[in-house]
């Protein structure tokens, strides 16, 4: 046995780490090897290599002379290396994923479908996901102002299911014609490649102005949506019309959505413009160590149905993906849940290589006349050839765990060997596999269509402005204005007068409070009326505060405990063990990476140290859910004394998050920090707990009640 294929089977029998298995991590396995099993490097081609640091060369004992191209060894290290790179993704390029699995709760869904993915509660349906952001490349950052992508692979018993989604419920477009047009216009402008991930520019405002279709989507892109806090805490969207077809062979329209357990947060604009540099891997590390840490996330799988028969009861069309389905006309029914419980081995051969196509769906679920995704059917399929080549799908990320057998064949990089002596249908050995399936087979649903051939979209399609105004009207105020200020900064980022002068006209089409908000900032002409009535209408699932969790939780945030030599031991330990405790994370950020030492223990006193996992010049404020500041007066007056620490506590603040201080901390947050109008307590023996404005601060912890105090101090409340 070669060491290669010795290393490969010693992988497929260990069993994967940290994860419910699964038949795709099982079928993964075969194709994993683990560097710690090898038995010493190799070419390619398995031969030992004794030496991977010099080139073959030719030398006369003293001196030695040029490489020769003889070293085949050399050459094959060099040539692989030439070639590492791929095309990457044309859109969506930039992104993390990660496997887990989908299961139904019980058949509710078996009136709308006969899937049994979606309703045979028995089965545990293994998936991938990416997320990504859109406009960015792949070196891009994680927490610019985008749209996130939300795609999802179930390696279902009957193929592969695809629903490639967003975390917003609509699209910019209505009709897939315009897909290069709008990709075009928001990516790097083409005379000088700038700018990188973002929509501020002008050419993408341009196209705003003048496809009016937009007008919806582009209010959720300047919502807290466009800036989420987690991947883990957004919503999925597979934004397009499908259909579900059900034993009795009734049609209904239907559009899938994920709610996240942990709700769905966002950061504030400065805190993501600064991440992009402080922590450009911000979101993808966030997914990675929540798994790691046995978080694993968890979104609730719901529908929203429409029987056939209804299709053409609503103001708006229903295949018009720049619309929502308001969930007071057509109610979200949750159905399972889907968990991200695996961090994958290798980010190139799973996340990389995973492709995705809204072609991929199993039988009991079809598509719509939707216009835009009918031309996503095509385009998915067409991209992955010049991504990763036409025998993409024998890959083994993108394999599907049942069997594949056809007479499709060869092609570059063809994996499979398929024995018999034909390869197409029909042919004189009929009877032999594979036979087309007598049963169980995709079958479209029969749908009658006539009609003459036409460049033309729905009536009802005309409409650009209704949900704009819907979506807009839902926000909370705090929602509200974070919307004006994401125009305001995006304007101000266009330097041509036409553009910002045409969008605030534009947006005032969409809301005339709103446009002058915007215009009072970017420069624009101050619009004197309205550009047409809001009809004030609201739907609640449209903010984000509709998602906030039934009972509040702080499982998986990330939260910091300021200290410096001389703190108060016994408070920093109920602070650990009540975070940890809530399912979060303690972080000891110190004056270095190191031990820190607690009051009156001196530096010889190991033992009683703490371990700062981080120093305050290494990390900021930003990379934190909440800030706590324990007691100790020595520790608190070398907080006092730090510029760096100062600005941390008032950061966090600024971005509104939750800061605790007890004693000393205290007088370091009124005497140093100096936030504003702010009633702290007194640092006097009370443990009396003041809360305001998401500060809480308390003289001391109480007795025996200090896990409770610290609990709500963590939570901010
Ligand atoms: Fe798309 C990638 C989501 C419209 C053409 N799209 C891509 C990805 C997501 C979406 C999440 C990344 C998949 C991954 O992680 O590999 N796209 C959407 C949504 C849309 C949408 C929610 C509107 C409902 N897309 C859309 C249209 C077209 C495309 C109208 C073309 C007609 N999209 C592509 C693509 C990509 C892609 C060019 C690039 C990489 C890939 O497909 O695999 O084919």
């Amino acid at each position: 046995m070669s060491s290669l294929a010795s290393t490969v089977s010693a992988a497929a029998k260990r069993s994967l780490p940290g994860t419910t298995a699964n038949q795709k991590l099982s079928d993964l396995s075969a194709d994993t090897v683990d560097v710690n099993d090898s038995k010493g490097l190799t070419t390619d081609y398995g031969i030992k290599i004794s030496d991977t640091d010099t080139w073959l060369k030719v030398t006369n004992g003293n001196t030695v002379g040029p490489n020769l191209l003889e070293d085949q060894i050399a050459r094959e290290k060099i040539h692989r290396f030439d070639h590492e790179r791929i095309p990457e993704r044309v859109v969506h390029a930039r992104g993390t994923g990660a496997h887990g699995y989908f299961k139904v709760f019980d058949n509710r869904a078996s009136k709308y479908t006969f899937a049994p993915v979606l309703t045979d509660s028995s089965r545990v349906t293994p998936v991938f996901v990416r997320f990504s952001t859109v406009a960015g490349s792949r070196g891009s950052a994680d927490t610019v102002r985008d749209v996130r992508g939300f795609a999802i692979k179930f390696y279902a018993q009957e193929g592969n299911w695809d629903i490639v989604g967003n975390d917003i419920p609509v699209f910019f477009i209505q009709d897939s014609i315009k897909f290069p047009d709008i990709i075009h216009a928001v990516k790097p402008e083409p005379h000088n490649e700038v700018p990188q991930a973002q929509s501020a520019h002008n050419n993408f405002w341009d196209f705003f102005n003048l496809q009016t279709e937009t007008s919806h989507m582009i209010m959720w892109h300047m919502s807290d949506r466009a800036i989420p806090r987690s991947y883990r805490m957004m919503q999925g969207f597979g934004v397009n019309t499908f259909t579900l077809v059900n034993t009795a062979g009734e049609k209904h329209f239907v559009k899938f959505t994920l709610v996240p357990e942990l709700g769905v947060h966002s950061l504030v604009w400065d805190e993501a413009l600064k991440l992009a540099g402080q922590d450009p891997d911000f979101h993808r590390k966030d997914l990675q160590e929540a798994i790691d840490s046995g978080a694993p996330p968890k979104w609730t799988f719901g529908i929203q149905v429409i029987p056939e028969a209804n299709e053409h009861d609503f103001d708006f069309d229903i295949l018009d993906a720049t619309k929502v389905w308001p969930e007071e006309l057509v109610p979200f029914q949750p159905i399972g849940e889907l968990v991200l419980d695996r961090n994958v081995d290798e980010f190139f051969p799973e996340t990389e290589q995973v492709a995705f196509c809204t072609s991929h769906v199993v039988p009991g679920i079809g598509f719509s006349d939707d216009p835009l995704l009918q031309g996503r059917n095509f385009s998915y399929f067409d991209t992955q050839i010049t991504r990763l080549g036409v025998n993409w799908q024998e890959l083994p990320i993108n394999r599907p765990v049942c069997p594949v057998i056809n007479f499709n064949r060869d092609g570059q990089l063809r994996h499979k060997i398929t024995k018999g002596k034909v390869n197409y249908w029909p042919n004189r050995f009929d009877q032999v596999q594979p036979v087309p399936a007598a049963q169980g087979g995709y079958v479209e649903h029969p749908t009658n269509v006539n009609g003459v051939k036409a460049r033309m979209r729905g009536q009802k399609f005309a409409e650009h402005f209704n949900q704009a105004q819907l979506f807009y009207n839902s926000l909370t105020e705090s929602e509200k204005l974070h919307v004006v200020s994401a125009f305001a900064f995006e304007l101000d980022h266009c330097d041509d007068p036409l553009v910002y002068e045409n969008a605030v006209q534009r947006i005032n089409q969409i809301d005339g409070n709103l446009a002058r908000k915007v215009a009072a900032q970017v420069g624009g002409p101050m619009p004197k009326e309205p550009g047409r009535d809001n009809h004030g209408m609201k739907s609640a699932s449209l903010s984000q505060f509709f998602y906030m969790p039934k009972v509040p939780t702080i499982k998986s945030r990330r939260i910091a405990i300021l200290v410096a030599d001389g703190f108060d031991a016994s408070v920093v330990q109920t602070m650990q063990a009540t975070i940890l405790s809530a399912s979060a994370v303690p972080f000891i950020i110190g004056p270095r990476r190191g031990n820190v030492y607690p009051a009156g223990e001196s530096t010889d006193n190991k033992e009683k140290a703490i371990w700062a996992d981080h120093h305050f010049e290494g990390q900021r404020s930003t990379m934190f859910d909440a800030i706590l500041i324990p007691s100790g007066p020595a520790h608190a007056e070398y907080l006092g004394r730090s510029g760096r620490v100062i600005h941390w506590v008032r950061e966090a603040f600024g971005h509104l998050k939750a800061i605790g201080a007890i004693g000393e901390g205290v007088k370091f947050l009124r005497d140093d920090v100096q936030l504003p109008g702010i009633k702290l307590a007194s640092v006097i023996d009370s443990a009396d707990v003041t809360v305001d404005y998401g500060v809480v601060t308390a003289g001391k912890l109480s007795q025996p009640n200090s896990a409770t105090d610290a609990i709500q101090i963590v939570k901010g409340s």
